[in-house]
């Protein structure tokens, strides 16, 4: 008798956890409780063939909650993951606000399942979407070379930035088409400025028609809060404290799946052949990888899978133990609410 929350459950991640769970028949559920904040409280989700009411966000929301899975805000993770904790839950969260942690294992199914099982705060954390998409590739690789170094550039969707994202570039997509912008430095903005779209947007820049060299909030040396939890996530997800890594975080005008081309060096000889079949072994990725046939992975194919999708593997020419590779995955899907649901699936045992 196991009962599992949802809080934020009527958010894009949640609606994505909740098409998660009634896909998955993996755990028998006694109770799915959707909880979320009290403006949402009393809509009716239906789960699993059952209707269920959302119940506003309280300290007794938890009672005999026995998994709380947390996809909100950082701020209201920090307040009610310790909550759902002191009323007997594990929290699993899907917010910044505990990855780093020491205390709080950071983990990647795939990569670091053992990591749930010890956890002092009773908090386990679910990494950036960034670092994830890119994440069951890198750890196959680790496992099979050893990782030393990392070089990564995003090309990450605007839902990323959540519904208000995804709102703002289908708006710049439509103030766009059939106008003939994109000829002249300006045209674009002047495009969205005609349409009445304002400079109040998720992203710094023009979306639509455009690559935005930017994602996150301002960090010390011109570094941004994605580049750096790219950085950091990763190490703590496969354990090497020194890893060297260097991440650039762009947006591109994708509704969703975040795509990376990753630079990664290894401590022992690696040739792509090895690194296929590495990759064939691991039940959560797809090789597609035949670029002569015109056959890589895009985020436009993607979009709505659950697995990892690698492709244009190449060893790298100029530096030893090296591979190029690209990846795909869906940020509200294994970067968000699968990777999540993964960990509580884990977490059943436990209880
Ligand atoms: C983005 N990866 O694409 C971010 C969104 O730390 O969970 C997720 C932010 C986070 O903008």
């Amino acid at each position: 008798m196991t009962t599992l929350a949802i809080v934020g459950a009527t958010g894009a991640v949640g609606s994505v956890m909740i098409d998660i769970i009634d896909a998955r028949e993996t755990v028998p559920w006694s109770e799915i409780r959707l909880i979320a904040s009290p403006r949402s409280a009393g809509r009716r989700l239906t789960v699993r063939g059952q209707e269920i009411e959302v119940v506003a966000l309280s300290a007794g929301a938890f009672d005999g909650v026995d998994i709380a899975m947390f996809d909100v805000p950082d701020e209201v993770s920090a307040t009610w993951a310790p909550v759902a904790v002191e009323r007997g839950a594990i929290a699993v969260d899907n917010s910044g606000a505990y990855r780093m942690d020491p205390d709080v294992p950071l983990v990647v199914p795939e990569v670091n399942a053992d990591a749930a099982h010890t956890r002092p705060k009773g908090i386990v954390s679910n990494p950036n979407c960034t670092t994830l998409s890119m994440m069951a590739a890198i750890g196959a690789l680790h496992r099979a070379f050893t990782l030393t170094e990392l070089v990564v550039a995003s090309y990450q969707a605007a839902s990323g930035a959540g519904q208000e994202g995804i709102d703002r570039l289908q708006a710049e997509m439509s103030a766009v088409a059939g106008k003939g912008v994109g000829h002249r430095a300006g045209d674009v903005r002047e495009a969205l400025a005609a349409a009445g779209l304002g400079t109040d947007s998720p992203f710094p820049a023009p979306l639509a028609l455009n690559v935005v060299p930017w994602a996150g909030s301002w960090r010390d040396g011109g570094w941004s809060s994605e580049e750096l939890k790219v950085r950091n996530e990763s190490r703590k997800i496969l354990g090497i404290e020194g890893l060297k890594v260097s991440a650039t975080c762009v947006r591109v005008p994708v509704v969703t799946t975040h795509a990376l081309a990753v630079h990664a060096t290894f401590d022992s000889p690696v040739d792509v052949e090895t690194a296929r079949q590495v990759f064939a072994a691991q039940p959560s990725i797809v090789l597609v990888d035949e670029p002569r046939e015109g056959r890589f992975p895009t985020p436009a194919d993607v979009v709505g899978e659950d697995p990892t999708y690698v492709g244009r593997i190449r060893q790298a020419l100029d530096f030893p133990n090296t591979l190029d590779f690209f990846v795909c995955g869906d940020n509200l899907r294994k970067g968000a609410a699968l990777n999540t649901y993964e960990i509580a699936e884990e977490l059943v045992g436990d209880r």
